[in-house]
């Protein structure tokens, strides 16, 4: 995929090989230990679905209660069985994340025994950075020249930056990755405030099929800003049509299978201007594809039957 895009060394840093299949387990396996330490009972989080998927596990393997709140009927399958699986309770909300996410912080805000692990808590961010180490470990002790990843509530590109800053303080490199941060085209207000050079503005009816990042109201807003500044970074929208493309692309070329909202980086690639041929490219891709179905134009719904090996033959050939 790299040569046809003009990249000579163009890189996958595949997250959904984590445990639960996505990039949350980073920072829930650090948040969740301390919220063990702390005397916690009942571990929280609003979620478009994988952060549920994620705390679902990790509460179990801590002997601890988990209840995960979902925007109703806009969370992927495979995250929502996870979360049944691990034993999560689930309430729904009749509203998108953003809401939920809103009602959840008040609800612990009034109660004793919740505790609230969304990616405000700054457990989260300090797990989740360890991609930024793993990246420069794997390119040999070096920093890319790009990073390119998915924004929804802007939690992992604050934390990607914080580890690149990290590791710039600890005299570990010189230079630091410039940050790529990719929205969907109906759910892109960091993209739009970034352009403008202002706070974002919340939008109100964020809509895309990533849902996992269909988020109108991105909380870690102001960290991520100093990171697309601070990196000289840039801020891209791809449509619909584009991420479902890329993800296709992505599975069929590159045997490397994502969802939706994980494809979105790979969707900005081409729209990305001036990379020079030679330079060091990254693309986060955040979460599995058996997380979320794929679209039924993709595949041959009534194959074939066989009933003996020459009739196998032909159709195989
Ligand atoms: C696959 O699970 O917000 O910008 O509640 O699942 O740190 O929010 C998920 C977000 C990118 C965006 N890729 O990361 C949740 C949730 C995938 C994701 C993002 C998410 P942030």
């Amino acid at each position: 995929m790299g040569p046809k895009l003009g990249l000579n060394r163009l890189f996958f840093k595949v997250e959904g090989q984590n445990p639960t299949g996505s990039f949350k387990d980073r920072g829930m396996t650090v948040a969740v230990t301390r919220a063990v330490e702390s005397g916690a009972k009942v571990l929280v989080c609003a979620s478009t679905g994988n952060t549920s998927a994620s705390l679902a596990a990790y509460a179990s393997r801590a002997g601890l209660r988990s209840a995960v709140v979902l925007p109703s009927g806009k969370v992927a399958a495979g995250k929502l069985t996870q979360a049944v699986a691990h034993g999560a309770r689930l309430v729904r909300v009749e509203d998108n994340f953003d809401r939920a996410l809103q009602i959840t912080s008040k609800a612990v805000a009034i109660s004793k025994s919740l505790y609230l692990m969304n990616s405000i808590n700054p457990y989260r961010i300090e797990g989740q950075k360890t991609v930024a180490f793993e990246i420069f470990e794997q390119l040999g002790n070096r920093v890319p020249d790009y990073v390119v990843l998915p924004v929804g509530n802007a939690g992992n590109i604050s934390a990607v930056w914080k580890g690149f800053s990290d590791l710039k303080k600890l005299g570990a490199t010189k230079t630091v990755p410039r940050l790529v941060g990719v929205q969907a085209e109906g759910a892109s207000p960091m993209v739009e405030a970034y352009r403008q050079g202002r706070a974002p503005r919340p939008w109100t009816a964020p809509e895309t099929v990533a849902s996992a990042i269909r988020i109108g109201t991105p909380v870690s807003w102001k960290k991520a800003m100093a990171a697309l500044r601070g990196s000289k970074g840039e801020a891209l929208s791809v449509s619909d049509v584009e991420i479902v493309s890329a993800r296709r692309s992505l599975s069929a070329s590159e045997g490397i299978f994502v969802e939706n909202a994980s494809a979105t980086p790979i969707a900005a690639l081409g729209k990305l201007k001036g990379i020079p041929k030679a330079a060091t490219v990254v693309c986060i891709t955040t979460g599995h594809g058996l997380k979320e179905p794929i679209p039924e134009d993709w595949s041959d719904t009534s194959p074939p039957t066989a009933k003996d090996e020459r009739e196998l033959v032909r159709l195989l050939a």
